[in-house]
């Protein structure tokens, strides 16, 4: 384990390595405490590096032997982590063997151990802790691994590649070997040997050849595979079909674990995913996990061509394959929940889906982009690179990527992505490289003044400002941009933003837009290219004052100011033609209400904010799917940005107050929907039905919240009545959320039913770390989760139920998590320091929790800098932690 604090690494200082290596071939000797690891390279001299010796990063390994051309090496020096060894001529073959003990690997990274079985996790520096390499992912290799283990404990060996030979061994032992024909960097190097069994489906690529599909799971979860394997079916057509791009291999596997950092890894023809992104039936899974399910398989699938057959050069460059990744798992989402919705119903779905995302960025991403963790989608410089697989390189690098998308059309960015493989496959490149393969592919379209997307950080404001001019009926809009100081970046340039912009007539309808100096009008919705400081479009043929609706779809990663009064936000709430801005109406009237009511603990409700509610949600002719997004409060960590200073304690009762009152008044509206959208019937994945679900559960949500008699009494027959997850959790959602009398009683019951299922209790931790206070004798959340910590089944060595308890109690709970007295925070320092010890990755995780202290009141920041300030001078304490830590305090 790293226990000095790890010094900054720079993207300026790149430089590839005198030496790389061709191929390698691996050895394991499996044992839970002493795994012997034999490893044979052949390393070449690079020609295009300055001369230097071999260098070889270890981490955490017993060295038991090293050779250079089978004899011992005459020079070797330890520096930063790595072993230096002079090697002469052209080709060297280095042989090094290494102990590693998987059981005392509590960090779930490099090889470990979870049930017994043997699995590993090498992005982004995992493989050093398994064997001595130039673990860097430019050095691209082709892989020959041997495994050997107990057959009665692992009578499963997994690796990279196609299954080339195995056979058994003396003393009840086995071997298999693999070979992997592409050569790939360390990351995606993977071996699982354990205890599992198999749903096979034997498919037929896009040119004809027949490849194996495998999952891998313990036996007592082989019921719940079958969506998981029909996502990665969908998955492969979709990228046939999309982009031309076809599985390469004759095998594709993928195994689930229950211990794992994250949600899942791409690793070269065998993923590895944490169990919750694989397993699913009616009964233990929501819609939700059934959403995630298919896009994080869809995702880690599509990472075969974006990001392994072209992977990233150094790390910096990690957008490269994962805001692209993102890109395209989100537009295979779509793609299906439109096809699933049929044509009617297509365009609301790919919407809703839309919102999602959106939603996402804000509540992760922009508080990111506005705090001490703020970088560009590629930064410049990080400590510990497993901090930044964060919000904004995967979901703003998404956006980046989306914005192109929109700038070259769906051929020109098709084209681009074509001339992309042409050119590197196989090879390690940069964001650079991504760029200007889009732009050679479109003409030499300028991209210049777009890199800068790569290259700042922070979160832009879009000013907007529109005036009609009866005399001559023309609409002049003013949109000016400015993004603000970021730690280390305090001048930033004009970016390139795209602002699709409509204008909605006085009768609801859209007005077909005439841009000054067009001959006719044309699209209701056009993109305006805004890459000034501060820019005028004029609209011409505008009959009568027009309301402004900008950045519909979301067309940029940006913050968009416009001066709005309540009415107009209540008449774009009712006709707003784009659903995405329909949405962001009704949230942006939401935020003004509950930041309102915050700011005054006797304001109320306004009448005509909860009539504008009424009105969408009686909208018979509206998607259930996405009245539910529309009519659900905006996140409370994004409201919390949004206020100044800010003060979860007032935000939570201004929300408790919304619910209260949209609960109460519109109680019988809220009860038709219940009666009216219950679904009978065997439960079914489908958008249609999910979205139904979705708005009968807030319905409950609301109901309860406002202690309304007829909709409790609902939510406990549903509960008790539930033939589906969605339904069963959704209504005891409803219950804890409220003073019912039940609540109790139902969480007991829940826990009863699925007391053997890791999963389904990650869900009911994470109901109550997440509980707000309904009532004056309500027990606060932190006294909750402390007595769930010594739960028989909570383990803070288990990141599912890490994140489930404590994950939410930080970060999904801010008004009970930033109690007055501090208590929260206090807690907060003890369990950072406890996960510090066994899991840095996760302790960094919840370590981020308090990074935007600044923002807060004083109050609360004279509680929370002592605290950040005792983990920072913890003893032992890792990079990982260091770095969040440090940076909150601005060290
Ligand atoms: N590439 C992995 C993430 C690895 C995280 C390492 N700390 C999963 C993904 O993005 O697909
Ligand atoms: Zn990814």
């Amino acid at each position: 384990m790293k226990t000095e604090h790890a010094p900054t690494i720079q993207r300026a200082d790149y430089r590839p390595l005198s030496w790389t290596v061709e191929t390698v071939d691996l050895h394991f000797r499996l044992d839970a405490e002493a795994t012997l690891v034999t490893n044979r390279m052949r390393c070449v001299r690079n020609r295009d590096a300055a001369e230097g010796p071999i260098r070889l990063w270890g981490e955490a390994l017993e060295r038991v032997s090293l050779t250079v051309d089978g004899a011992a090496p005459t020079a070797v020096r330890e520096a930063d982590g790595a072993l230096e060894i002079d090697a002469s001529g052209d080709a060297v073959l280095v042989e090094v063997v290494t102990r590693v003990n998987p059981r005392a690997n509590t960090t779930l990274s490099g090889l470990y151990l979870s049930n017994g079985g043997f699995f590993t996790q090498c992005e982004a520096e995992g493989f050093r802790r398994i064997t001595c390499f130039p673990d860097r992912p430019d050095v691209m290799a082709r892989y020959t691994v041997t495994l050997e283990a107990d057959r009665a404990a692992c009578p499963v060996l997994l690796s990279n590649g196609n299954l080339v030979e195995e056979g058994l061994l003396p003393e009840g032992r086995h071997y298999a070997k693999w070979e992997d024909p592409f050569p790939k960097p360390s990351y995606l190097f993977a071996l699982v040997a354990a205890k599992l069994v198999a749903l096979e489906r034997r498919v037929t690529t896009m040119s004809g050849r027949e490849v194996l599909l495998q999952v891998w799971v313990e036996a007592g979860n082989l019921d719940r595979v079958e969506h998981a394997m029909d996502s990665l079916v969908h998955s492969m057509r979709w990228d046939e079909e999309s982009f031309g791009l076809e599985l390469d291999l004759d095998r594709f596997m993928i195994v689930a674990v229950a211990d794992f950092n994250m949600g899942a890894m791409e690793n070269k023809g065998l993923n590895i995913f944490n169990t919750k992104f694989i397993l699913a039936k009616p009964d233990t899974a929501t819609d939700l996990d059934y959403e995630n399910v298919e896009s994080v398989v869809a995702h880690e699938y599509f990472h075969n061509w974006t990001g392994n057959r072209v992977t990233c050069r150094d790390w910096f460059q990690l957008t490269l394959k994962e805001g692209l990744t993102v890109f395209r798992d989100q537009q295979f989402s779509a793609d299906m929940l439109a096809r699933a919705a049929g044509p009617e119903g297509a365009a609301s779905a790919r919407a809703v889906k839309r919102i999602d995302d959106v939603r996402v960025l804000r509540a992760a991403q922009f508080p990111e982009d506005g705090g001490p963790m703020a970088h560009p989608i590629r930064p410049d410089s990080y400590q510990e690179i497993n901090n930044f697989y964060t919000a904004t390189v995967y979901e703003k690098g998404a956006e980046v990527i989306r914005m192109l998308h929109t700038l070259l059309g769906q051929e020109g960015f098709r084209n681009g992505m074509d001339l992309y493989f042409s050119y590197f496959d196989g090879q390690a490149v940069t964001c650079d490289d991504f760029v200007e393969v889009m732009s050679e592919a479109n003409n030499g379209f300028d991209l210049d003044q777009f890199m800068r997307w790569y290259e700042q950080a922070g979160t832009p404001r879009v000013k907007a400002s529109g005036v009609w001019n009866a005399a001559d009926g023309s609409y002049t809009l003013t949109l000016a941009q400015s993004t603000p100081a970021t730690p280390g970046q305090h001048v930033k340039q004009p970016l390139v933003i795209p602002v699709a912009v409509g204008l909605i007539g006085a009768d609801g309808r859209d007005v077909a837009l005439r841009l000054e100096g067009e001959a006719q009008a044309g699209a209701c919705t056009r993109v305006l290219k805004l890459t000034e400081d501060v820019q005028v479009f004029r609209f011409v043929g505008v009959s009568a004052e027009p309301v402004p609706s900008l950045l519909r779809g979301f067309s940029a990663p940006v913050i968009l100011e416009l001066d709005e009064d309540d009415a107009r936000l209540a008449f774009r709430m009712a006709h707003d033609a784009d659903p995405c801005n329909r949405w962001d109406a009704a949230q942006r009237y939401a935020e003004r209400v509950a930041l309102a009511l915050a700011a005054d603990p006797a304001a109320v409700v306004p009448e005509a904010f909860v009539a504008a509610f009424r009105t969408l949600l009686n909208d018979g002719a509206l998607d259930p799917a996405f009245r539910a997004q529309a009519l659900a409060l905006p996140g409370e960590a994004y409201l919390l940005e949004r206020m100044s200073p800010a003060d979860p304690a007032a935000l939570r009762s201004a929300l408790v107050r919304m619910m209260r009152a949209l609960g109460a008044t519109l109680a019988a509206d809220w009860l038709e929907v219940v009666e009216r959208l219950q679904l009978a019937g065997a439960y079914r994945y489908h958008p249609g039905d999910a979205g139904r679900r979705a708005l009968v559960n807030l319905a409950l949500r609301y109901l309860a919240a406002a202690g309304m008699a007829d909709g409790l009494a609902l939510a406990e027959a549903r509960f008790a009545d539930a033939t589906n997850m969605t339904e069963r959790f959704g209504a005891l959602a409803a219950l804890v959320q409220s003073t019912s009398p039940a609540r109790a009683a139902a969480l007991q019951a829940f826990h009863d039913r699925h007391r053997d299922d890791a999963l389904v209790l990650d869900k009911w931790f994470a109901l109550q770390a997440g509980a707000w206070r309904w009532g004056d004798a309500a027990e606060p959340a932190l006294a909750r989760v402390r007595v769930l910590l010594s739960d028989p089944a909570f383990s803070l060595s288990n990141p599912n139920k890490v994140y489930a308890l404590l994950g939410t109690f930080f970060r999904a709970n801010p008004g009970e998590f930033h109690a007055a007295d501090g208590s929260g925070h206090a807690f907060w320092v003890e369990q950072v320091i406890a996960l510090d010890a066994r899991n840095p990755q996760v302790a960094a995780r919840m370590a981020r929790a308090l990074e935007n202290w600044r923002h807060f009141t004083p109050a609360l920041q004279a509680s929370i800098r002592p605290q950040l300030e005792r983990v920072l001078a913890a003893p032992g304490l890792s990079a990982d932690v260091a770095e969040i830590v440090g940076k909150a305090l601005g060290a």
